[in-house]
């Protein structure tokens, strides 16, 4: 039995999150055998979560596509001809008629994203009309908008906004490979804008960008550093895009994806790690290896941003064949 299943074995008190991961640390996770891998995830995942609790988020895009920036993965830039139709920021009502029906569905977060490199300020009333509007349904609210500035923080934190996801997609290494509008310490500074402001952090990545695997390590240790670590951590596989750099992507094998997960899961132990992107074109066997492996989150509602998601009545029978139960807002511990 290697040092750090013992340690999970013996431990009496939950395991802490730890900011002091270096890159070896965190590669000789990923080098263990699948078997031990997923046992040392399940055990620290049992010591602060319900195993059989899934929490239900649903995403909305409030406002699409003719985003500045050149994210090589995203159908939202304008760098690309990927046919996407481009439309202003949404309505308040239609947004929390919206919120009603993710509500109606099961969902106890509403996460709202914009294809911004950062919000006008022009726009923060109506956003701050959204956030008051889904807070009073009772549900967790999240948004994500680009880069803020401080002052921008503390009026998401004044309306109540409980997450904001900022992701750092990949390595700080690989980062210039994929993105060269901002730089990984743009991502960085807005996160602190955010943790500063009192909002929870959601920051995650996604694997299939061509990465090796030093680069998914170097980004997990990047988010397990932060202190406090995100409360959320969304791990997307890939959506290839037609016209996008990245649209003609090799798949992940969705082994490494799992380990991925379990590897995010041991090194976050408070947090809620989402199965994020990439759900539709998994089957449920390889679902069910996230779970195990600790990811606690989804994406419900027949879209994502601009692309597929399953349908309700799929993931409904998933949960079933899994004896899931969805997860209550304001459950995760380490949640501000
Ligand atoms: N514009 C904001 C930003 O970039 O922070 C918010 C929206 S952006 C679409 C949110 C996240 O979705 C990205 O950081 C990326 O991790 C993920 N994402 C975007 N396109 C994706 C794709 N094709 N496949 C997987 N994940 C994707
Ligand atoms: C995250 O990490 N994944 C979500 C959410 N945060 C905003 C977005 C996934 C987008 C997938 C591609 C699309 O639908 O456009
Ligand atoms: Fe814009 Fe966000 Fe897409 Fe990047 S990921 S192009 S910032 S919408």
């Amino acid at each position: 039995m290697s040092q750090n299943v013992e340690t999970a074995t013996t431990a009496s008190t939950p395991i802490e999150p730890r900011h002091d991961w270096q890159r070896e640390d965190v590669e000789a996770l990923f080098d263990l055998p699948f078997n031990d891998l997923i046992f040392q995830a399940q055990q620290v995942h049992r010591q602060w979560f319900d195993a059989n609790e899934v929490q239900k988020s649903t995403l909305l895009s409030i406002k699409t596509g003719g985003c500045p920036e050149d994210c090589g993965y995203c159908s939202q830039s304008s760098k690309f001809e990927t046919g996407l139709k481009a439309s202003k920021l949404m309505d308040v009502e239609a947004v929390l008629e919206g919120a009603a029906r993710a509500k109606a569905a099961g969902a106890s977060r509403y996460c709202m994203g914009a294809a911004w490199r950062s919000p006008k300020d022009r726009d923060m009333d109506a956003v701050v009309e959204m956030i008051k509007g889904v807070r009073a349904m009772g549900m967790e609210t999240c948004m994500t908008l680009g880069m803020l500035t401080p002052e921008q923080a503390a009026q998401l934190k004044q309306a109540g906004l409980d997450y904001y996801n900022h992701n750092v997609d990949t390595s700080e290494e690989y980062y210039g490979e994929i993105i060269t509008t901002r730089s990984y310490e743009d991502r960085i500074e807005t996160i602190g804008y955010v943790q500063d402001a009192g909002i929870n952090v959601c920051a995650g990545g996604i694997l299939g960008l061509g990465e090796e695997v030093s680069d998914r390590a170097g980004m997990l240790m990047v988010l397990a550093n932060l202190s406090p670590q995100p409360q959320s951590v969304p791990i997307n596989m890939l959506i290839p895009i037609d016209g996008t750099p990245l649209g003609n992507n090799e798949p992940v094998d969705p082994i490494d994806f799992v380990g991925c997960i379990a590897v995010a899961r041991i090194m976050m132990p408070k947090s809620v790690v989402r199965l994020s992107a990439g759900r539709e074109w998994m089957s449920d066997e390889t679902q069910a290896l996230c779970f195990l492996a600790g990811a606690n989150s989804i994406f419900v509602g027949e879209a994502l941003l601009t692309t597929a998601n399953p349908s309700l009545s799929k993931d409904e029978r998933l949960f079933q064949r899994l004896g899931l139960k969805p997860m209550a807002a304001h459950k995760c511990p380490s949640a501000i």
